[in-house]
């Protein structure tokens, strides 16, 4: 199979393939300390309830399954070895009530962070927890000792730290579904990455006629095709924006959230995207000249697609470390243009 095949059947819309042997690291990036021996419980709708300590659960029947990890950042890496305990099996054993409709795992974190799927979607879907990864014990940065790993969902639903599973009757929403607007759902086969903006067309149509946002919560805003020269949208929480085909020139962006938002064919020129996060955003065809993107996040951030090149030149700046963050050929694309610092 050649790299576009397997990218044509494997890739779900709208992502690429991370640099061979690159795995970031997303959300929290160690668990808190903790006392005694790691354990995981499961609680709420079942017969009973369990626990089992890391060992325990080592000692119950393993599977392995070869998974597809894809990012709601838009990254993608293929054929990743976990092996553990099909979350089924442990279900079998607390036998769950015909209450139990949704199942909450809960981390053990300082946010007290979680997700959830409908219980349903949790057999389906082969839901494990895993202990090993790669053959080896799953390492704290990566979740271990113990993760779920939820196969065919955006990775956000295969929680880290896992400490426990409730059966609930109805759902709660996990941490980023909560507090970011990511899809429940979670489907990349059906690019269900965030859900639709809170705006009306009145509040966005005034929002877009004052030209400031700063600081502002505007998921998936829909701004495209707007003028918005000398916009101010310093500190703003942008996720899934659309500025395709928007005039920003001189724009401010710093510090601004813009994971996944859509910029293409947008006329930048003069604007600040200092210490912005815009992962998984959208540049191509977008006009970057005079452009300062020093110290921003980039995993999964495109700029040159089939569809269109950013205009990027010695006057468009980066920090030269951040370019490790990009797919191979959008940071051979950029270094062969852009000013490093
Ligand atoms: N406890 C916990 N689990 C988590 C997160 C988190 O912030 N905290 N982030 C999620 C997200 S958004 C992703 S993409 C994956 C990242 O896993 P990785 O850091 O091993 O790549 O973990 C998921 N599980
Ligand atoms: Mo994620």
């Amino acid at each position: 199979m050649t790299q576009a095949d397997l990218q044509h059947n494997r890739l779900p819309p709208g992502q690429q393939l991370a640099a061979p042997g690159k795995w970031p690291t997303v959300g929290e990036r160690l668990p808190p300390p903790h006392d005694g021996p790691w354990s995981v419980q499961i609680t709420g709708c079942a017969q009973s309830e369990a626990v089992w300590t890391i060992d325990e659960l080592l000692a119950l029947p393993q599977i392995r399954q070869v998974v597809d990890i894809h990012c709601v950042t838009r990254w993608s890496k293929l054929d990743v070895t976990f092996s553990g305990v099909p979350l089924a099996q442990l279900l079998d054993i607390v036998q769950p009530t015909k209450q139990a409709r949704f199942v909450s795992f809960v981390a053990h974190s300082d946010r007290g962070h979680s997700t959830s799927l409908a219980l349903d979607d949790a057999f389906k879907l082969d839901t494990l927890i895993a202990l090993r990864c790669q053959g080896q014990p799953i390492s704290a940065e990566r979740g271990g000792p113990v993760r779920v790993v939820v196969p065919r969902r955006y990775f956000y639903k295969s929680l880290k730290w896992l400490r426990r599973i409730e059966l609930l009757p109805e759902d709660r929403l996990g941490f980023w579904e909560a507090t970011a607007g990511y899809h429940n759902h979670a489907d990349p086969w059906l690019e269900q990455r965030y859900i639709a903006s809170g705006q009306t067309r009145k509040q966005t149509a005034a929002l877009l006629q004052s030209r400031d946002m700063a600081g502002q919560q505007l998921l998936s805003l829909n701004a495209a095709g707007h003028d918005l020269q000398g916009l101010r949208a310093d500190g703003a929480q942008l996720r899934n924006a659309d500025f395709c085909e928007c005039r920003l020139q001189n724009a401010s962006f710093q510090a601004a959230n813009l994971s996944n938002a859509a910029f293409r064919n947008a006329d930048l020129r003069h604007a600040s995207f200092r210490d912005a996060d815009v992962e998984g955003a959208d540049f191509s065809g977008a006009d970057l000249r005079e452009v300062d993107l020093r110290g921003g996040s980039f995993l999964g951030t495109t700029f040159v697609t089939s569809a269109g090149t950013a205009r990027i030149d010695h006057s468009t700046r980066f920090s030269g470390p951040a370019l490790d963050q990009l797919a191979p050929r959008q940071s051979t694309f950029v270094a062969g243009r852009a000013s490093l610092e």
